[in-house]
């Protein structure tokens, strides 16, 4: 059989006239660390895991871009994180990446939001690190919002919340439906005081993130839960801010609204939720 050069794992670094390549993220880490020394440190690096989105990845490092510099946040960058997309995605990275504050990351032979997001937290060159979607569920213009509530209140970790005072949902019925149901269970399973367990929009520092000590694997969106359990169970000092989530415009929705997919999320994050309140 001949092997797909893709299917080997590879990871690929470019950001201004950086490029680099390794074979495993610790390697890549190692050859980052040697030039940053020579380049400068950000302020705040913001991770983005894409797969499969050329309709928004342009349009939404833009948007977070300039809702940044706004704020008079200088010296970030934005590192997108992409596992071989098939469309466009990764040439407009490198696009992107050319012009300097973008950071394209690209993972061969690797699949996963999860594994990807920590993965970008690695190569961050930044102490503070804000973790979004590329499809604008998460709001561009509340990024500044997350820090300045993190800068201020001196907190660890501020999470974004669709269920706190002020907080929305925008997504047909049904999806709306269930993520208020499942909120609501995950809640009630997990008790405390956080009010969105799966909302996968934060800001947290670097170390902090990197010192937890993760335990399970995560196909979607239940590593969220890890993370605030952890979080809280490290004694970190946590907040929630408000935020509107919309529904993706662009591109294809792997969730869709079939019910099957549903009840498949429902079972993931439920058993999580268990897992982690009862028998960790
Ligand atoms: N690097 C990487 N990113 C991924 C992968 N799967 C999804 N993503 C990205 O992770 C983010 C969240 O995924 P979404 O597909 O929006 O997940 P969702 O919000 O549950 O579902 P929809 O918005 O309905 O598709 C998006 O930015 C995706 O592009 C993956 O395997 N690898
Ligand atoms: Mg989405």
């Amino acid at each position: 059989m001949v092997e797909d050069a893709e299917s080997q794992v590879r990871y690929v670094y470019r950001s201004g006239k950086l490029g680099l390549e390794a074979k495993s993220i610790s390697e890549l880490q190692h050859l980052i660390s040697k030039v940053v020394a020579a380049t400068k440190k950000r302020s705040v690096s913001v991770v983005i895991p894409t797969y499969n989105e050329e309709g928004n990845i342009g349009r939404l490092v833009d948007a977070v871009s300039s809702s940044l510099s706004a704020a008079d946040v200088k010296d970030f960058e934005i590192v997108v994180v992409d596992d071989a997309s098939r469309d466009k995605t990764p040439e407009l990275m490198d696009k992107y990446a050319a012009a300097g504050n973008v950071a394209a990351v690209h993972r061969y032979g690797v699949r996963g939001i999860f594994s990807a997001i920590l993965d970008g937290v690695k190569v961050a060159r930044s102490d503070i690190v804000v973790i979004m979607d590329a499809d604008f569920s998460h709001p561009p213009a509340k990024v500044p919002e997350l820090l300045k509530r993190m800068e201020e209140g001196g907190f660890d970790l501020v999470s974004g919340s669709r269920f706190a005072n002020g907080g929305r949902i925008e997504a047909p019925f049904i999806r709306k439906a269930a993520t208020v149901l499942f909120n609501g269970v995950i809640r009630f399973v997990m008790g405390g005081r956080i009010t969105d367990w799966t909302g996968g929009f934060h800001a947290i520092r670097r170390d902090k993130l990197l010192s937890l000590n993760f335990k399970y694997p995560a196909k979607w969106g239940e590593f969220d839960l890890e993370l605030l359990y952890r979080a809280k169970k490290a004694g970190l000092k946590t907040a929630e801010v408000p935020f509107a989530y919309s529904f993706r415009e662009e591109g294809e929705s792997k969730s869709a609204e079939r019910l099957s997919f549903l009840l498949g999320y429902a079972w993931l994050y439920g058993k999580r939720a268990v897992q982690l309140r009862f028998l960790d």
